[in-house]
């Protein structure tokens, strides 16, 4: 039995999602953030980072949310989630989601907590989330430029776990001058994701109600 630790809508959301596409068992358990349950002693022995999420499997416990991803589509390859290991598609899938959480995900991080990287020093802090905004906007344009001669998902006509990968940072991104929807193809995507049934259940599940992406 997996246990999906969480937060609401937090960067657990992508392998909620996926748990949900996949159809197998599993418990969530909050980590409750109002409380910083995820710097507990207890909470930081499966994640020595103190942060969200983390998956247990069996004896094995896993944080960082794409590895949590690559974890399961793995062990449960029949569902398609993911190409077949050593094809080119496969290398195509590890690129887009090692750039999904490595570069825009991190950049979208600096352009929501500028303060952690500026300290108590104001005009910094604008500085940062301003120049972390503007670089995350150019991977957005660099998704929305593939998916126009690729799309209509990362890898073509079939969904895989990057594209709900890029549903879960397109929620945080909601905000930007530029959000990830006034870019017609990642719109599209969203458009196909966001009405899967999977995908409402995980974010329904988590009590999210205020939309999807
Ligand atoms: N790279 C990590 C980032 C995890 C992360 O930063 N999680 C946030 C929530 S989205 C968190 O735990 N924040 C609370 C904290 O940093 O104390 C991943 O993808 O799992």
């Amino acid at each position: 039995m997996y246990i999906l630790h969480y937060y609401p809508g937090n960067a657990n959301a992508a392998p909620h999602m996926l748990l949900e596409e996949l159809g197998i068992e599993y418990e969530l358990a909050l980590v409750d953030r109002e409380i910083d349950a995820q710097k507990s002693s207890e909470y930081m022995k499966i994640n020595p980072m103190g942060r969200i999420p983390t998956l247990v499997d069996g004896d094995c416990s896993i944080f960082e949310a794409a590895a949590i991803v690559l974890h399961l589509v793995d062990r449960h390859p029949e569902a398609g989630f993911a190409p077949a290991v050593g094809t080119s598609d496969r290398a195509q899938f590890y690129q887009w989601l090692t750039f999904l959480t490595n570069s825009l995900q991190e950049e979208l991080m600096v352009w929501q907590y500028p303060d952690r990287l500026a300290g108590n020093n104001k005009a910094a802090e604008k500085a940062i989330a301003a120049g972390a905004e503007k670089r995350a906007s150019n991977f957005l344009d660099v998704i929305e430029n593939h998916l126009e001669s690729n799309g209509p998902y990362f890898l073509g006509d079939r969904i895989g776990a990057a594209d709900l990968y890029l549903t879960m940072l397109a929620r945080w991104a909601r905000p930007m001058v530029k959000p990830p929807r006034s870019r017609p193809n990642i719109s599209r995507l969203l458009d196909l994701t966001t009405t899967r049934p999977a995908v409402k259940r995980a974010y329904e599940g988590e009590g999210i109600t205020d939309g999807i992406a």
